[in-house]
């Protein structure tokens, strides 16, 4: 792969300080009616822990109730003097806010604020994706996600600065600086999607390969900090990163786990979901994404002690069913797996799940459900695709063209006594072709 200059997403992650002290900060959000399936508090709850995964602290909460934002400065002009107050008194650094905010809304409430920077929620999404990205896709993908966001913000350096020069002579036809800018962000976005392309198909072929190989495929989706990649390291007896942390998983990983009466099949952990995900971030990692929505059994992990667990489950489904429409594909089956139920607090969520709906409760810390999860998924794989054998006289041969419309055919062999097929299968043409079955 060719270098690739990284020069206008380069930038350090937004709450690192000179003196390495944590950026201090003031949480802000402005509530509205807009449906949100989380409430203001548990928003900024998971805010300050965005927040604290991206290494700043949290010295305060500003919330306003309004019918809708104001045009200039999102919050009232007297909160924002009160946010000013709040600062100055409380020697804060950094002022986030819990939406996405458009650039001239930043530059109004800095210039309101005297020295202390302001982001939004996107832009510390961002910033803890670049922080936590560690392989060429990751990265790739984090830089594609961070420059869509910034080029329709290239405005908001305000027109003196993107302007060649200023003043008379210079607002004639020629280029201005801001698009000479804009120009350069598209073409490098261009670039590195076109380099993100070639692994995707890479990763396009493998899965492919796999599924030739008539290997099932489960993958791990949740929320974030659900406990997926604990969850793996149990079944897998691996050890692959899992902390406290938001978004500490964004590669795909993937192992193979044995379960002792179905054989070998492939669990890939990958990142988790988040309310209000930046769709650039959904779209930059749709190859990764694409990990879950083309597996053949999805868990579905959720944090059983969490308070908001029914709003977070529903986050998580609209998200996938976004993915599943986007990709035009059937959504594969689906086990909910309820975690972190050595806990005392994931009594009432556990009680109360829906009585209709596959679930399992599990600790990915001490095993406890490990083994009627591994009983579920054997299930549900059973009754999904399976890799099978036939032998077809050779008068049937044309039998073979309804495998090929609906199964992976692995191998062909023409013999003596007929033609013998390897391919994987659902349950509905091993139905249809029974008589051909052997072993
Ligand atoms: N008590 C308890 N803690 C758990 C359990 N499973 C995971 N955890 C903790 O929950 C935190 C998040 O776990 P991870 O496995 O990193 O979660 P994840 O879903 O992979 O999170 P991201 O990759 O950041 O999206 C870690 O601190 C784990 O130790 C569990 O069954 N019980
Ligand atoms: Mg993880």
């Amino acid at each position: 792969m060719e270098h690739i200059d990284f020069d206008p997403v380069k930038k350090p992650s937004t709450l690192e300080t000179e003196d390495a002290a944590p950026e201090r900060a003031i949480l802000v959000s402005v509530v509205l009616d807009d449906g949100d399936p989380l409430d203001t508090d548990s928003s900024l709850d998971e805010l300050e822990a965005l927040l604290d995964t991206a290494g700043g602290i949290s010295c305060g909460r500003l919330i306003q109730a309004r019918q809708k934002p104001e045009h200039a400065t999102y919050i009232g002009t007297g909160k924002l003097q009160e946010l000013a107050e709040l600062c100055l008194n409380m020697d804060i650094d950094l002022v986030v806010f819990d939406c996405e905010l458009s650039p001239s809304q930043i530059r109004n409430v800095e210039s309101a604020l005297d020295g202390v920077r302001v982001i939004d929620r996107t832009m510390l999404i961002l910033d803890i994706f670049a922080q936590n990205a560690r392989t060429g896709e990751g990265i790739l993908q984090v830089a594609i996600a961070n420059l869509k966001y910034t080029l329709p913000r290239l405005s908001g350096q305000g027109e003196g600065l993107s302007r060649l020069g200023g003043g008379i002579g210079t607002r004639g036809p020629g280029e201005t600086k801001l698009e000479v800018d804009r120009r350069h962000v598209k073409r490098k976005i261009q670039k590195l999607e076109e380099d993100l392309a070639e692994l995707a198909k890479k990763r396009a072929t493998q899965r492919k390969s796999r599924e030739k190989n008539g290997l099932f495929q489960i993958a791990l989706a949740g929320y974030t900090n659900a406990g997926k990649s604990s969850l793996l390291n149990f079944l897998c007896d691996d050890s692959i990163l899992a902390q406290n942390k938001l978004f500490a998983t964004l590669d795909p990983t993937t192992r193979r786990l044995k379960l002792p009466n179905f054989g070998e099949v492939l669990l890939t952990d990958t990142v988790g979901f988040i309310n209000r995900l930046p769709h650039h971030l959904v779209e930059a990692f749709q190859s990764t994404l694409d990990e879950v929505v083309y597996s053949d059994l999805v868990l579905m992990v959720m944090d059983a002690t969490d308070p908001k667990f029914q709003q977070k489950m529903h986050i998580t489904e609209t998200i996938l069913a976004d993915l599943y429409e986007k990709r035009g594909v059937t959504p594969p089956p689906l086990i909910y797996v309820l975690n972190k139920t050595d806990l005392e607090e994931s009594r009432f969520n556990t009680a109360s799940f829906p009585k209709g709906l596959d679930h399992v409760c599990i600790s990915a810390k001490t095993g406890k459900g490990g083994d009627l999860l591994i009983r579920q998924i054997e299930n549900v794989l059973s009754r999904a695709k399976k890799r099978c054998r036939f032998l077809f006289p050779h008068e049937e041969g044309g039998k073979l063209s309804l495998l090929y419309k609906t199964a992976n055919v692995v191998q062909v062999d023409y013999e003596a006594d007929g033609i013998h097929v390897e391919a994987v299968c659902d349950e509905k043409t091993r139905g249809a072709l029974s008589c051909f079955l052997i072993n």
